[in-house]
């Protein structure tokens, strides 16, 4: 048996791919990273990798993590720029003892050093989406609130390989207009992704901010070792975040994640409409699903052909210049 999941739609073709490693009895950790190098490669996602939104001086700022559920490796960067795959970056720091999640400019030598690709992240179509922005706010002499899920955002992967092994992948450009530095929670262990091969992985997209006020992803993992299902730790998760979130502070950000526990069983939960998430396993050919609210729960359904369509059409749609 081996399983997939992913967060957002973006997910599917690089879940595809990776699936055929799995497949061919592949290790888990390749598999990821094959994934997640796709979704950043892919230059029309906008808040993963290569064409990823900008901070507010206009650099593509990049987080990502890796974690071995066999061995507990954990490997992650934080606000790097020109680096092509985060992702890979991340999977060679956690193969050390130390040194393992590195920032800025530290980590953009490291990667150079040891032979990653280098390129300058910053697309004409990311442009424009800053000077769009801009030139709106300068229009209504107002900031606009930093929000997840402009263009959807971070892809998480948690994987299981037929020898077992469970681990999980994050990348993500982050909050559109971050202040230069802000990391959130994807590259941050137990909030963005935890992964215990005993128990299951979980990975979590969203307001980086509030995600990590609940460390989420291990919250998650540490429910399914209670005894819960994928799906009920997931769903657990979230309402008690949310609902903590909101008595102390009287408001709660966006807060999506997925799981999926030792026998390849999945969960998700959010506390949005329209999420959407990737799975594949042995026995389940890859599909896209969208989440609704239904009794304070999370459900889902397969999402249609027109919503596949739409997605697609909305993410490679030409972009208009508001400031010319
Ligand atoms: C962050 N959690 O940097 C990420 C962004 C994200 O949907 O997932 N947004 O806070």
């Amino acid at each position: 048996m081996w399983a997939m999941i992913g967060t957002w739609r973006m997910a599917l073709e690089g879940i595809e791919l990776a699936s055929k490693i799995l497949e061919q009895g592949g290790n888990v950790g390749d598999s990821i990273e094959s994934a997640i190098k796709y979704i950043e490669n892919f230059p029309y996602y906008k808040s993963v990798g290569y064409g990823g939104l900008p901070n507010e001086n206009m650099q593509v700022e990049l987080d990502a993590a890796y974690m071995d559920g066999s061995t507990f490796d954990f490997g992650a960067c934080g606000a790097v720029r020109n680096i092509k795959n985060p992702i890979s970056l991340a999977k060679a720091l956690s193969k050390f003892d130390t040194n393992n999640f590195l920032v800025g400019p530290g980590a953009e030598n490291y990667a150079s050093k040891i032979g990653l690709e280098m390129v300058n992240m910053l697309t004409d179509r990311a442009k424009i989406h800053y000077k769009n922005r801009l030139y709106e706010e300068n229009q209504t002499n107002e900031k606009k609130d930093l929000k997840p899920y402009i263009g959807h955002d971070t892809v998480g992967i948690c994987a299981l390989d037929s020898n077992l092994n469970i681990a999980a992948g994050t990348s993500t450009s982050g909050l559109f207009m971050k202040k230069q530095g802000r990391l959130g929670d994807s590259p941050v262990l137990g909030s963005g992704l935890y992964a215990d091969s005993s128990i299951g992985a979980a990975s979590a997209t969203g307001l980086g901010e509030d995600l990590m006020k609940g460390c989420i992803s291990y919250q998650i993992v540490m429910n399914m070792k209670n005894g819960m299902s994928p799906q009920e730790a997931c769903q657990h998760a979230v309402m008690s975040l949310e609902e903590i979130l909101r008595k102390k502070r009287d408001k709660c950000g966006d807060l999506s994640v997925v799981a999926i526990d030792k026998d390849g069983n999945f969960g998700v939960a959010t506390n949005i409409e329209g999420f959407s998430f990737v799975y594949q396993s042995s026995n389940h050919p890859a599909k896209v699903y969208v989440t609704y609210q239904e009794d304070g729960k999370t459900r889902y359904k397969q999402a249609s052909d027109k919503w596949l369509e739409d997605y697609m059409e909305k993410r490679m749609a030409p972009l208009i210049k508001l400031y010319e």
